[in-house]
């Protein structure tokens, strides 16, 4: 088993095998009244229709999702935190009539919510272990709810659980025999992963990066500030990166400076065993909440880059995203890259913002002093 962890995920010459986890039984959370909401049961079942048909499913091992024992969600989030969620779909508990979510900050509920939530952290946790122990080169989790903006005692922002949260804590307390002493998560989504930076903020083991708009403090959830004063607190000081954008409209080019001068440096000099990747698509062109312009061939490219780390062990954990066709698309162009397809950016070629220049610039310079990578001229 240490043999296996320590090798290689993929045997030279070998197709990887990449897990894709797809279930049904995700699709129960939903608005109670069916009132239209952007996170819909339609987004898993559009994406697994694109990766059907473009054969690309079938390439893939098929994974199930088990549900989260409590002792691992519980390694986040505060019993009275799992309680409520355990609750919220039993008969006893109305949550239509006695409006609980109304409490929450951007949260429904309905009779399926309980069992999706716990699956969904539960599938996390599952396809992280297959790829941590080299059982899998890498790994896709169509999950929802999503996850990155659950806290400790409060779910909010259509998280219930902080399904990347709670995987990564299972691999580094539960399982030390499959050797994961470092973890990286990427977090894409276009919004900031509050909770997962919450999660993490004094432990050095994890590592945490997001890149999120942020239009000074102004969109959700309002934090992600990249300032000395968020960068980690304690042991974990300098292992909290925020690469917050001032506006939308960020495309590839964008992404791929963020990528090229403070993400990559860093994920060299940390070096982590495997990489959680919070894969929100909302950054997407055409998403109707993002309003960035992320191509699928961006997506692919942002991806092919993280390759390079971990011996390649990625786990993608779908976060965000709600144009169907362009999560759909951007899914569909990654998991090609994961199953190693030849791929070749094909996307207009633009050129970052002026702000974005800014931005990384501020980056490097509140964090050099732990990275000292980041120490040089920018070109
Ligand atoms: N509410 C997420 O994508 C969740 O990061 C984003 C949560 C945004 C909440 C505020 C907001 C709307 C907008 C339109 C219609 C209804 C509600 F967690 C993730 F899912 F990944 O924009
Ligand atoms: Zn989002």
């Amino acid at each position: 088993r240490r043999m296996a962890a320590a090798g290689a995920a993929t045997p030279v010459g070998a197709a990887p095998r990449v897990g894709l986890l797809y279930d049904d039984r995700m699709c129960a959370h939903a608005t109670p009244d069916g009132e239209k909401h952007p996170e819909n049961p339609e987004r898993l079942r559009a994406i697994r229709r694109k990766l059907d048909a473009e054969g690309v499913a079938s390439r893939c091992v098929d994974m199930k999702a088990k549900e989260a024992k409590e002792k691992y969600i519980a390694s986040v989030h505060t019993p009275n935190h799992i309680k409520l969620i355990r609750d919220i779909s039993s008969k006893e508990y109305d949550y239509r009539r006695n409006k609980t979510a109304r409490k929450f900050n951007s949260i429904y509920f309905n009779e399926g919510s309980s069992e999706s939530a716990f699956l969904a952290a539960g599938s996390v946790i599952e396809v992280a272990e297959k790829v941590a122990a080299g059982e899998l080169s890498s790994a896709i989790a169509l999950v929802r709810p999503p996850g990155h903006h659950a806290e400790h005692n409060e779910p909010m922002g259509f998280c219930l659980f902080n399904n990347v949260a709670i995987a990564a804590n299972y691999l580094l307390n539960e399982r030390p025999d499959l050797g994961i002493n470092k973890i990286l998560i990427v977090d894409w989504d276009v919004h900031h992963g509050n909770g997962t930076q919450k999660m993490f903020y004094s432990d050095p083991r994890v590592l945490f990066f997001s890149v999120h708009r942020f239009d000074y403090g102004s969109f959700y959830p309002c934090e992600g500030d990249a300032s000395h004063c968020f960068i980690g607190e304690g042991a974990g000081e300098g292992y909290n990166i925020n690469v917050p954008w001032e506006h939308g409209k960020c495309s590839d080019a964008d992404y791929v400076a963020a990528w090229d001068h403070v993400l990559l440096p860093i994920a060299e000099a940390f070096d982590p065993d495997i990489i959680l990747l919070s894969a929100g698509f909302d950054a997407a062109m055409g998403d109707p909440l993002g309003g960035c312009c992320i191509t699928p061939d961006g997506y692919a490219l942002l991806l092919t880059k993280l390759l390079g780390f971990a011996k390649g062990r990625i786990v993608m954990a779908l976060e965000g995203g709600y144009n169907l066709k362009s999560i759909a698309n951007s899914l569909c162009a990654c998991t090609k890259v994961l199953l190693g397809d030849n791929f070749t950016y094909n996307s207009p070629r633009m050129q970052p913002f002026e702000s974005t220049w800014r931005v990384i610039q501020m980056v490097r310079d509140e964090l050099k002093a732990y990275w000292p990578v980041l120490s040089s001229k920018l070109p």
